[in-house]
């Protein structure tokens, strides 16, 4: 069945999940091969320079023509060269981990894959892990089993780091997700979204009425919310390592570095009072009597080229990115049974949240976004239907190589119901 796939040390099927830890003998960066993995007769191997401009379009170049599109082929993702320069230049990146394949004869850039280091707590074991993200083969060289080999070579380059676990996404199934996440897409240009096919126009329903329905108004609602700056970084970290230690699997956040590159490096430069290659939006709450940063919430600029359309070639999307609150935090009176202390923090954090994201829903119809999308993952469950997001019908199915854990709620489960996910990591 899965020639390649069952070859790699993943779990096989589900139910081989159940002790935690890892599936591969323990190894040393001497045990791994020390030359590139074969390529097809033709085919070289390129380190790709991400922070050269005429590189860094070649890579955005290949994904814009090849890279993921949706099931009925409408809509592909079109990372931005500066998205994809923040997102593979992290604090302690290596270079070596951004691959490309090229036709020999004419240097044409025809395969990429990429990694990034990325600390994870999974349950209660925490370890290096080589995020894995951007694999794309060109249109015509599908189906030549390229794939694998681009796999080999960034395993091995990631094994020489002394680095044995990996984490990644992807729209479909293979051996053997940890957890599955929807998406979810809340409209905030209707008229455009049911113009170009992004959302049906249901019998009955008139465009006037949704542009009504989905308008956020202008004005942010929570007393305190303003822009993140650079002096917050600090507190912001403290604050995303308090609340994600609430889940499953969750992103370690370690150094204030690491908040300060994907939340504040990535709002680009401010040039003549307008910022210049934003890619990250993120706010703050700042408590007006203590000044005190009790929330945080973002979410990153994600286009889709629309592949058919006379009109429009674009959809302007956001995606929910990382968020956290204080209020879980918040003590109960000393009379409350623990259970009654929890029910009361899950129903602060559900009022919170959806302040927040009515907040952001307003920022990112300021900054012109067509949609905000987000998953079932984090506590996004709490504020989807209250918020106005409607189901997709795409999935997200997360892995981890070399690593055995049982399966981890990804909100599946409980839309519904507002309750946690066990998925505290947003990949990009
Ligand atoms: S997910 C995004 C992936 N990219 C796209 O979907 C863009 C459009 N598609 C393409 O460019 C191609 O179709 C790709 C496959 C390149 C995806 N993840 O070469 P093939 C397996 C893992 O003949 P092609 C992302 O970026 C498939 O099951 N495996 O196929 C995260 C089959 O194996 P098996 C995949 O269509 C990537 C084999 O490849 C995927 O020409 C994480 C067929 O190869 C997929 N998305 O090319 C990668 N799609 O026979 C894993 C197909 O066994 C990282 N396949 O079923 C693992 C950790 C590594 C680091 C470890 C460090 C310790
Ligand atoms: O964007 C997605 N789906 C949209 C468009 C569907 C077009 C027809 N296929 C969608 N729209 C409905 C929205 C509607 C809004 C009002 C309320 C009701 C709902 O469902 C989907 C996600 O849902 N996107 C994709 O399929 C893209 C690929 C997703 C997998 C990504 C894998 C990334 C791997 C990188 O690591």
């Amino acid at each position: 069945e899965h020639k390649f796939w069952k070859t790699q040390p993943v779990p096989q099927k589900e139910g081989d999940q159940e002790t935690e830890g890892p599936i591969d003998e323990h190894k040393t960066p001497a045990d791994v091969q020390q030359h590139p993995i074969a390529l097809p007769a033709g085919f070289e191997w390129s380190v790709v320079d991400v922070k050269k401009d005429d590189e860094i379009d070649e890579v955005h170049n290949l994904l814009t023509e090849n890279y993921v599109e949706d099931d009925d082929a409408m809509f592909r993702f079109r990372y931005s060269r500066e998205f994809l320069l923040w997102a593979l230049t992290p604090p302690g990146y290596y270079k070596e981990w951004h691959i490309g394949v090229r036709v020999q004869k004419t240097g044409k850039l025809v395969g990429f894959i990429s990694g990034i280091p990325v600390e994870l707590r999974v349950r209660n074991n925490t370890f290096m892990n080589a995020e894995i993200n951007f694999l794309c083969v060109h249109k015509k060289l599908r189906s030549k089993r390229l794939a694998p080999v681009l796999i080999k070579e960034v395993t091995r380059r990631v094994n020489l780091e002394n680095i044995w676990q990996a984490i990644y996404t992807a729209g479909v199934r293979i051996p053997t997700p940890f957890s599955t996440c929807r998406y979810y897409h809340r409209s905030l240009n209707p008229a455009k979204l049911v113009d170009i096919g992004f959302s049906p126009l249901r019998k009955g329903e008139t465009i006037a009425r949704l542009v009504r329905k989905y308008n956020p108004g202008e004005q942010t609602r929570t007393p305190g919310f303003r822009e993140m700056v650079p002096v917050d970084v600090p507190q912001v970290a403290a604050l995303l390592r308090r609340y994600l230690g609430r889940f499953d699997c969750a992103q370690m956040f370690n150094t204030d570095e690491d908040v300060e590159h994907w939340f504040i490096s990535g709002m680009g430069t401010e040039v003549n009072g307008k910022r210049d290659n934003q890619v990250v939006w993120a706010y703050v709450v700042e408590d007006p009597t203590t000044n005190l940063i009790t929330d945080v919430v973002s979410f990153y600029t994600l286009p889709s080229t629309i592949m058919q359309h006379p009109k429009h070639d674009c959809l302007n999307a956001a995606y929910m990115f990382y968020y956290a609150s204080d209020v879980v935090f918040a003590p109960g009176a000393s009379s409350d049974d623990a259970f009654t202390h929890d029910l009361k923090t899950q129903n602060l954090l559900d009022r919170r949240l959806n302040a927040l994201v009515t907040d952001l829903l307003v920022m990112a119809k300021k900054h012109e976004f067509d949609v905000v999308n987000a998953l079932t993952l984090l506590d996004n469950n709490m504020f989807l239907d209250e918020q106005m997001f409607g189901r997709g019908d795409g999935a997200l199915v997360h892995y981890l190589y070399n690593w055995s854990t049982a399966p981890i709620d990804g909100g599946l489960s409980t839309t519904s119901q507002r309750k946690s996910s066990g998925v505290g990591v947003v990949m990009l």
